[in-house]
């Protein structure tokens, strides 16, 4: 199968990470292809940024739905699981975003976990997914290491080391059980924070990779009797 991850950010080298991240935990027969928008912000740090990722997000959605053989799945490869809803209308395969997929898997190896996302301004939002996704009672904590986004870009930068100090201080004080990394960007961070700190730390792009594979080998997709019917046509 073919699964397609979606960086709605216009930063190449994420991109590149977060298919390198996918292809390393793909099965044997998944191939992974990462895409991002011409056009659009470099980085997504909040809602304002996030309106202006959707329009190139979903140009990619249309444009590998208008190729022959559309993905087996879609990965949003934001955190904030940035226009999922009109992805998922669109996409004739599942579509699963990177914040939701490790929100599940967290939920399944432990009792509460916290996230640690990169600016305090991007909490809000992952805060109210988890209410949109039914698991705001097993989140101890939303926290920021306070890096912004394309800092996990530059080789030397302290982002780590903040996040890192931030996971110690979520484990400390929010009785936390697992972290869940929220920045795309983290994706190669989560092997060595997990030895690190002896919990699990999970990563929404390998996450979204077995969600997606499950998925696909289910033979489940998108329900359209509801609010995931596709797009009325119109001018
Ligand atoms: C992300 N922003 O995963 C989110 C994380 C954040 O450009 N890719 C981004 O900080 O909201």
């Amino acid at each position: 199968m073919r699964l397609l991850f979606v960086n709605p950010n216009t930063t190449a080298s994420m991109t590149a990470k977060i298919g390198a991240a996918a292809r390393a935990v793909a099965a044997p027969g998944t191939t992974i292809d990462a895409v991002n928008p011409a056009d659009g912000p470099a980085s997504i740090e909040g809602y304002y940024d996030e309106a202006f990722s959707v329009p190139g997000l979903l140009a990619c959605i249309a444009r590998a739905e208008a190729e022959g053989t559309p993905p087996a799945g879609y990965a949003i490869a934001c955190f904030d699981d940035t226009g999922l809803d009109a992805a998922r209308s669109l996409a004739t395969a599942p579509v699963v975003g990177i914040g939701e997929a490790a929100f599940h898997l967290a939920s399944l190896v432990a009792g509460r976990f916290s996230v640690v996302t990169t600016l305090g301004r991007s909490i809000p939002a992952i805060e109210h997914n988890l209410v949109k996704y039914g698991l705001a009672s097993r989140c101890a904590r939303v926290r920021a290491a306070e890096v912004p986004v394309l800092s996990l870009e530059e080789p030397g930068s302290p982002a780590r080391a903040r996040i890192g100090a931030e996971i110690a201080t979520a484990l400390r004080e929010d009785r936390s059980e697992a972290i869940v990394l929220g920045c795309a960007g983290m994706a190669d961070l989560a092997a060595e924070l997990a030895r690190e700190h002896g919990v699990p730390v999970i990563d929404g792009v390998a996450a979204a990779v077995k969600l997606l594979e499950g998925l696909a080998s289910l033979g489940l997709s998108t329900s359209r009797v509801g609010g995931y019917a596709f797009p009325l046509p119109k001018e």
